[in-house]
């Protein structure tokens, strides 16, 4: 549950440090896997948590400019984690510059239902979280080793201790 913006801030600096481990990992060639013949690619899953910053926390009112919602999926790899850390860094800047905690409490119109921003922000992660998780079974797919998150991944396990995990 999100109270502070300081709750926020520091939940946000290590999903959005995980999710350029994520988008840091993609190789050009990757972006096109897909799991079945109508399901997303990689690179439209990873393109839609870059431009979910804007699309959701827009709007808040929050001033700031991120990667705009209806930006074209690039080609190149390495532009995904670079438009992703320019939209994350501008809205935690703003969020600094233009809320306090009694901001968390306004609602704002969100999908025909009243949210708080504190609200906004916890669907942020969520829904972060959610996409990162089909990233990375995407991204096995495709051959790339996946970076831990929430503890070591498999790769990371084993060059650890030598074993897979059970
Ligand atoms: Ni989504």
């Amino acid at each position: 549950m999100i109270r502070k913006i300081d709750d926020f801030l520091t939940n946000w600096k290590h999903e959005s440090n995980s999710t350029l481990k994520v988008l840091n990992s993609l190789t050009d060639e990757s972006l096109t896997q897909k799991v079945y013949d109508e399901g997303r690619t990689l690179g439209r899953l990873a393109w839609h948590i870059v431009i979910t910053v804007d699309e959701m926390v827009s709007q808040t009112g929050l001033q700031f400019t991120a990667t705009p919602h209806d930006a074209p999926i690039p080609t190149h790899a390495k532009e995904f984690a670079e438009a992703y850390k320019k939209s994350s860094d501008a809205m935690v800047q703003a969020i600094q510059e233009q809320w306090t905690d009694e901001s968390l409490f306004e609602k704002t119109d969100m999908y025909g239902e009243q949210w708080t921003i504190a609200t906004i922000l916890q669907i942020l992660i969520s829904h972060q979280t959610h996409h990162r998780g089909q990233m990375t079974v995407l991204m096995r797919q495709a051959g790339l080793v996946v970076p831990g998150m929430y503890g070591p991944s498999k790769e990371e396990w084993l060059a650890f201790s030598g074993q897979a995990p059970e």
